[in-house]
């Protein structure tokens, strides 16, 4: 019964075809009636039978000559059977090259056309197939990464509106902190300031009684002749008071650096003298090592009648009081700096002035505060702690927020399937550059041999056409180009079972074009339904 059904058919299909004028489609087919007068389909005119398919273009648009080259605007249509049925323009028909894959242009027998149809469809099919089957893999994934993104989203949403509540808290938690904390420096800070002031005063006293005591050995060592006046003619005798740098100290240099006296006591001396003469003045041994720095004739210029001058004899220092400057002093000096030094090495010491030492001079530290104020310091550390924990509290949640803030205002796709591409990078390396594209941040380049990376552009917003916006994406105001615009790229995305960066060019410069395949760009495949795409048959 099958095989009678199926003869019939087949005849019946046979018979249609015999009937069907050569280059004729079956969806056409209808309008070809043998032996009736034929209506050119769009032009419009009638033309009787016989003149179909006679190798002579009679309709305007070419449709009474489908199986012959005589209209240049007519069409011939491949059956192709096994593939899939074609137009071709009418010039192709019996012109020495075989158009049609089932050879049914080139019937003239001037050449012979084999039937290639069932290897092209089968290659076809065996291509969609694949590619059917790369959908169907990369839409599993992409359920997967639908599902993680819309749960990333409610779960980023709800923490955020959690942390939102929290920050009012934590604000108000951290604000009450700062008051205590402000009400605790504050005697903190006057009694630091008080005892930094008194360490600054007791400082500048020990200084200007060093500077006394300094002032004194010097006025010793000047006073040659020990009357405990310094007068003009001893400061002759010292070369640095040269003024005019002539080779020797004249009455009235040296009597200007006296206050323009002919002398001066001790007393006049540390008030007046000491403070214009510190930085000039030289100690014997001093003066002694310069001028043996000095070369020879120098020397002996040294006075203005030829004769060297004569070496000033060191007294031994003396107190201001004229007494002699006894060493226990130098040891009370001494015994001084090792209580600083000492002081050096305690835990707890206050802070010290940061002021430049003068040459071998040593740094006196601050001694330790006092119980009282060591104790305002104990108080306020334990409140700063307790704000630093605060205020740590309220920036890491801040943090948070701006984190899931800037999640949340990129638009991932229709149904979230792109965020699973958030915080990944990909690579890709070519013969110069390795182009690196980190989904929704940035996209850049690094010479291959070594480099810097250039970036080629931030995340800005999806690309592809209106229909498919997800079909690209764009990243601009990368690095400026040398004479050109700021870098940019276009990464065109494709469907694959992974996320792969698969291809990266430049086709005008500066501006960059990378391929993407990803699970997210895959459609849900058509269900198969076992029948072949439909062939015109
Ligand atoms: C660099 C690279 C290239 C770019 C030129 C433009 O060499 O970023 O891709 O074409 O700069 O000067």
């Amino acid at each position: 019964m099958f095989y009678k059904l199926l003869l019939i058919l087949s005849l019946s299909f046979f018979a249609q075809a015999a009937e069907r004028p050569r280059g004729v489609s079956s969806a056409k087919a209808s309008f070809y009636q043998p032996g009736k007068d034929f209506k050119c389909l769009t032009s419009g005119e009638t033309v009787p039978w016989e003149f179909v398919n006679d190798d002579y273009c009679d309709c305007k648009d070419g449709t009474d000559e489908p199986g012959t080259s005589a209209c240049a605007n007519g069409f011939f249509f491949c059956e192709n059977r096994g593939h899939r049925g074609s137009y071709i323009i009418s010039s192709r028909v019996n012109d020495g090259i075989c158009d049609c894959c089932d050879g049914s242009d080139e019937f003239d027998e001037k050449i012979k056309c084999g039937n290639t149809c069932d290897e092209i469809g089968r290659k076809e099919r065996e291509e969609r197939e694949a590619f059917r089957q790369l959908q169907e893999q990369g839409y599993k994934i992409k359920q997967e990464y639908m599902q993680q993104g819309k749960r990333a989203k409610d779960e980023k949403r709800a923490r955020l509106s959690e942390l939102e509540k929290q920050m009012a808290e934590l604000t108000a938690a951290r604000d009450e902190i700062q008051t205590r904390k402000d009400e605790v420096e504050a005697p903190e800070t006057e009694a630091k300031e008080r005892h930094q002031k008194a360490w600054e005063e007791l400082k500048a006293a020990r200084q200007a009684e060093k500077d006394r005591v300094k002032a004194a050995h010097a006025f010793a060592e000047l006073d040659a002749n020990r009357d405990n006046v310094v007068d003009y003619p001893e400061m002759q005798k010292h070369l640095e008071f040269d003024i005019d740098s002539d080779g020797t100290v004249s009455v009235e240099e040296a009597r200007e650096y006296l206050d323009d006296s002919d002398g001066v006591d001790l007393a006049k001396f540390q008030d007046k003298i000491w403070t214009n003469i510190k930085d000039i003045y030289k100690p014997p041994a001093e003066a002694q090592e310069t001028k043996e720095a000095l070369p020879d004739e120098d020397v002996a210029t040294g006075s203005q009648d030829g004769t060297p001058t004569p070496k000033p004899v060191i007294p031994p220092p003396r107190q201001p009081d004229g007494s002699d400057f006894d060493e226990d002093d130098e040891e009370d000096e001494e015994d001084d700096r090792d209580y600083y030094e000492a002081e050096e090495d305690e835990e707890d010491r206050g802070e010290d002035s940061a002021k430049p030492k003068e040459a071998g001079e040593e740094e006196e530290k601050m001694p330790p505060y006092d119980e009282e104020t060591q104790k305002l310091i104990e108080a306020a550390d334990v409140v700063r702690k307790e704000y630093d924990e605060a205020a740590d509290k309220v920036k890491d949640a801040e943090n948070e927020v701006n984190g899931l803030k800037k999640y949340l205002e990129v638009d991932y796709g229709p149904d979230e399937e792109f965020s699973a591409l958030r915080d990944q990078c990909f690579e890709l390396t070519d013969r110069e550059y390795t182009y690196k594209l980190c989904a929704f941040d940035k996209s850049s380049q690094r010479p291959k041999a070594g480099g810097i990376e250039t970036s080629l552009g931030k995340w800005g917003h999806w690309y592809g056409p209106e229909e498919d916006k997800y079909d690209a994406m764009k990243y601009e105001n990368g690095q400026s180009c040398w004479n050109g615009p700021s870098r940019s790229t276009h990464v065109n995305l494709h469907c694959g079972v992974e996320n792969k960066l698969t291809g990266a060019s430049e086709p005008s410069r500066c501006e960059y074009q990378f391929e993407f395949t990803t699970p997210a760009r895959c459609k849900q495949p058509e269900p198969v339904t076992g029948q072949h795409q439909h062939t015109e048959l």
